[in-house]
């Protein structure tokens, strides 16, 4: 099959799917490091990984409502100035297997891994569209305006052998603050095949599946865009909608992602021999660019709660951001110790800057297509003896 031309990829990785792949590290190795080695970063596809390999001839072409459409080249794009962004990337269906459990939804089953924090670098996405005549934009025009679509040269069956694509407001692709990345790099390698090489875009604090990899070209056109994944999945509805009452037409895109944490240093169920210490790590982080506030730590199922502490920088890591707002797009990793003395839940919910807290249940949030489980991670410890 096409597939055979896929990459290698590390051994431990959990695999949801073959074909298209799609895998996530185990969670205690995601919340093991600030900046995600890309090996244990996720994967997620929609089909086969294309295949670069003319770089010097592989360009993307931008085209649509503008007057002199052009071809931009690798070099005219490793020209303009490379910035470093630190940037989460999450998709929409992370923590999608939890909330199954409610109610069966329909999608790739993840557990708390399809989130990755990388360094990004390439060129903004703003001083490329520049190059063909968009002027910059420094305001966010909440409706009405043009759109930046991106177009794949990748093939899968929701777009019936057709390309994966997506689109983003025009004002937000040519807003340099937004840090839209036309990225080349990955935690200061090139990008590998897996994560879009050569080119993909980043858009920070969005759900994942705008982020499009193997660009092959970038329309500008007058409505969002029509693909499937814009207009018949990642939408999120209420929970009264099911597959027999579904109107697409009636949601928008999801976008921005929600305020969202997870304990990634234990199980869903951990059996202890005896009472004792336990160490709570995970990740917190917010879409939008709105970073975390606090992560607030219950040891009795919510009842009472505790701040973990924060950080957003592993001593080890050998990455710099350009600045420290920057990291306005990164996750923060918690953690916090408890002493356990008993069975007991222990939960994290985490607050963002604008004060958004994580729902605490995830029946609250169900919808049919499993996108946003952002409910208050709950972990269960059994005294076993
Ligand atoms: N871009 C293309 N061309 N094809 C895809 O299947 N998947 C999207 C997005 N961009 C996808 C894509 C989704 S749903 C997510 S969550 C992210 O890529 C995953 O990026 P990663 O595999 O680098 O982690
Ligand atoms: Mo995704």
């Amino acid at each position: 099959s096409d597939y055979n031309q896929d990459p290698p990829r590390h051994p431990q990785l959990l695999v949801n799917s073959k074909e298209p792949f799609n895998a996530e590290p185990h969670r205690t190795a995601l919340v093991s490091s600030y900046i995600t080695p890309v090996e244990f970063f996720y994967k997620r596809n929609h089909g086969p990984v294309p295949i670069v390999d003319d770089i010097d001839n592989y360009n993307v072409f931008i085209s649509g409502l503008i007057e002199n459409p052009k071809g931009l080249y690798m070099k005219d794009i490793r020209k303009l100035p490379k910035y470093n962004v630190t940037a989460t990337l999450q998709c929409a269906g992370n923590r999608r297997t939890a909330m199954s459990k409610t109610k069966m939804v329909k999608g790739v089953g993840w557990d708390i891994s399809a989130i990755g924090n990388a360094v990004w670098a390439g060129a903004k996405l703003a001083d490329a569209l520049e190059l063909v005549g968009i002027p910059k934009c420094s305001h966010v025009t909440p409706s009405g305006g043009k759109h930046v679509e991106f177009v794949s040269i990748d093939k899968c069956k929701e777009e019936n052998g057709g390309p994966y694509k997506a689109s983003i407001p025009l004002c937000q692709a040519t807003n340099p603050e937004a840090d839209v990345l036309l990225a080349y790099e990955m935690n200061g390698e090139t990008l590998e095949r897996d994560h879009g090489y050569p080119l993909r875009v980043i858009v920070p604090g969005v759900i994942g599946a705008r982020s499009v990899k193997w660009l092959d070209s970038i329309n500008i056109i007058a409505k969002e865009c029509q693909g499937f994944f814009m207009q018949k999945d990642y939408k999120m509805f209420p929970p009264s909608v099911n597959w027999d009452n579904i109107d697409w037409s009636t949601r928008r895109p999801q976008m921005d992602f929600p305020i969202q944490c997870a304990i990634g240093s234990l199980e869903d169920v951990n059996k202890l021999v005896e009472p004792g210490k336990v160490t709570i790590k995970g990740y917190a982080v917010s879409g939008g660019g709105r970073g975390i506030e606090r992560v607030d730590v219950s040891i009795d199922g919510g009842k009472t709660w505790f701040e973990a502490s924060k950080s957003q920088k592993a001593s080890t890591t050998p990455y710099i951001s350009d600045d420290e707002n920057s990291d306005k797009w990164a996750w923060v990793l918690f953690e916090a110790e408890a002493d356990i003395s008993r069975r007991t839940e222990i939960v994290a919910k985490a607050v963002d800057i604008a004060g958004n807290v994580q729902p605490e249940n995830v029946e609250f949030i169900w919808n049919v297509r499993g996108i946003l489980n952002t409910s208050w991670h709950r972990v269960h410890i059994e005294i076993v003896r």
